[in-house]
């Protein structure tokens, strides 16, 4: 087909510079985010010629701009795209690849590479960057050959995008990018290795699990990122409805199925609700969705789930049987799967027993705080962030710690693409970056970013381009002074011994464990100082009555805004199973 020129007038020559803006345009793509240098600026000269198709965002820290890439992916369902220069612009984007392979989000990484003759001579702003990502990308591409730029970028978004998504890395040359061309835009992918055969149930497998649902007296699905990766929260839905059978999901699944619906167990695995682990434990039947065992699910892998029969329903073959083994595996799309299901499937009967069963269990052990806590303590204030934004359906980003616990535990999330977490790497740093590209995504939109001191402070520099690219982001800052989650480890397994998990200053006593648990009497550093330097707005708040209103001025201020609320750092996050180990070991108290 022939191909509009761009480069010239008169002929259909292109750079591969230009090439590679014009696939992302003919992909749909509408935001990159894209810190330039020395290897990369060809493709940041060929952005500006097509600025009326794409939003280039600068961001602060090349990590910043691979996560933002990630927020707007996991909150639309659409392929991100960063871009970086080579060496240590291309490395900065390592752990938001490895982020996106773990937890299969559909990330394009474009580097920019030193000219092909110097390739390997240690040449200024040289890293391998292919070997250094070769076991953490979904599939990589060290481009040689201008020819091969238009095809290879069809193939990148067609592997990030298709089966089970996840990260792809196009390295580009910088004479790559200067060389000229005709492209063809519409070359054949070369992809003998890869076949994206649609997966799809077949008819036998399905009357086995509904023969399987008939006989079970005990079921419970266990549903994970599948079902949001592969927009299945509906058929899911429908599926947990029209069997009565209860749901939990991952933490990744969180959105896949109502938090508030009557049959949600909420999230399982180790600081999953304690009624959720006890149904797991005790069911008969597996419905498992779109997931993979992960350890922080299990425990201990071989007590998981032990009496049950396991339906295991995932599109990617490799994990079916890789941790646990499935009495009926099942290599499909999970949307296809249910949406057939739905048609066989008929209400359970006799599950009154086991529902009084799961009700003893929420009565006895609910997801609950101390409620009359004279400071905020940080469940209470995501609670009230949710019960006044619950409405407004916003998006939430978390950094990675307790806090990311707590708002999975207390968010209460009813729709997919609405809750983004680093959930596989749990990467700190991940929540701020990734608001910023869900709100880039989605503009108007409500974007909060629950984050917590320690993870704010790895990505914060991205106030900046929250403040110049007008990226209204809320960060809801609960601000413990520590890092909280290793805290909670130190004093359950090493006898509260503080090793360097403080953020103040090191002659605080709490830099030695010598705190009141509370909050230390100076607090550090000046948050609010620091988003009013960047230009945000920002208020500090410690009195529980002033919270509601404090979140009311932070919703209706008109541009990005921390709110830092002090919440004190014994508060360990419950239930717990320590790693490894079984629901019988619980930890409640
Ligand atoms: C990049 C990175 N480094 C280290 C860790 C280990 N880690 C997990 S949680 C945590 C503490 C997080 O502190 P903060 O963000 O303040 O959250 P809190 O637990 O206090 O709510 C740390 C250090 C990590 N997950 N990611
Ligand atoms: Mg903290």
């Amino acid at each position: 087909m022939a191909t509009t020129p761009r480069s010239s007038e008169s002929t259909n020559l292109m750079s591969g510079a230009d090439i590679v803006v014009e696939s992302l345009v003919r992909h749909g793509v509408e935001v990159v985010f894209a810190y330039p240098g020395g290897t990369s600026m060809p493709m940041h000269q060929a952005l500006t010629r097509q600025k009326d198709k794409i939003r280039t965002i600068l961001p602060r820290h090349e990590q910043g701009g691979s996560f933002a890439a990630q927020g707007l992916a996991r909150s639309t369902g659409k392929p991100g795209v960063c871009m970086a220069t080579s060496g240590p612009g291309a490395t900065n984007l390592v752990t938001a690849i490895a982020d996106a392979k773990l937890d299969s989000i559909p990330l394009i990484a474009i580097t920019g590479q030193v000219p092909t003759p110097v390739i390997g001579s240690d040449a200024f702003q040289e890293t391998p960057i292919i070997e250094v990502c070769r076991g953490i990308t979904k599939h990589h591409y060290l481009v040689t050959d201008v020819e091969d730029l238009a095809r290879i970028l069809r193939e990148a978004f067609h592997i990030a995008t298709t089966g089970r998504p996840g990260p792809v890395i196009v390295d580009i040359p910088k004479d790559v990018q200067l060389s000229q061309t005709t492209p063809d835009f519409d070359a054949p992918l070369n992809l003998p290795g890869y076949r994206v055969i649609t997966r799809h149930a077949q008819p036998k497998q399905l009357s086995q699990v509904v023969a399987a649902i008939k006989r079970a007296k005990r079921p419970v699905i266990y549903a994970g990122g599948g079902i949001i990766a592969s927009g299945a929260a509906a058929e899911l839905t429908k599926f947990a409805h029209k069997t009565g059978i209860p749901v939990t999901t991952t933490v990744m699944g969180l959105g896949g199925f109502p938090a508030d619906d009557p049959q949600s167990l909420h999230f399982l695995g180790m600081h999953g609700s304690v009624y959720a682990n006890y149904a797991v434990e005790a069911c008969d039947l597996l419905l498992a969705f779109g997931v993979r065992f992960d350890d922080r699910v299990t425990g201990k892998l071989s007590e998981f789930a032990k009496g049950a029969k396991i339906v295991h329903i995932d599109v990617d073959p490799s994990e079916i049987n890789k941790n646990k083994a499935a009495h009926i595996p099942i290599v499909s799309d999970i949307k296809y799967a249910l949406a057939e299901l739905n048609k066989l499937v008929e209400p359970c009967d006799g599950l009154t027993k086991w529902y009084d069963q799961i009700e003893k269990w929420k009565q006895a052990n609910p997801l609950t705080y101390d409620k009359n806590s004279p400071s905020i303590l940080p469940q209470y204030a995501i609670d009230v962030l949710w019960r006044k934004t619950r409405d407004l359906d916003p998006i939430v980003a978390v950094g990675v710690g307790q806090h990311q616990m707590w708002a999975a535990q207390f968010y209460k999330f009813r729709s997919p693409r609405t809750w983004l977490s680093s959930s596989g790497l749990g990467t700190m740093g991940f929540g701020l970056p990734a608001a910023m590209g869900a709100q880039a995504a989605n503009p108007g939109r409500l974007v909060i970013d629950i984050d917590g001191d320690g993870s704010f402070q790895m990505n914060i520099q991205e106030l900046a381009t929250c403040f110049c690219e007008k990226l209204p982001v809320k960060v809801f800052l609960l601000n413990n002074q520590h890092l909280g989650m290793v805290v909670q480890w130190e004093d359950r397994f090493h006898a509260g011994n503080r090793a360097h998990t403080y953020l103040g200053p090191v002659d605080d006593p709490e830099a030695v464990g010598k705190g009141d648990g509370m909050s230390p009497s100076r607090r550090y550093p000046d948050i609010v100082a620091i988003a009013k330097g960047y230009g945000a707005g920002g208020a500090f708040i410690r009195e529980k009555a002033d919270l509601a209103n404090a979140i009311q001025e932070m919703i209706d201020f008109p541009g990005a805004y921390v709110l830092d609320v002090e919440v004190p750092y014994m508060e360990h996050v419950l239930p717990m199973i320590p790693s490894g180990m079984t629901p019988r070991d619980i930890i409640t108290k």
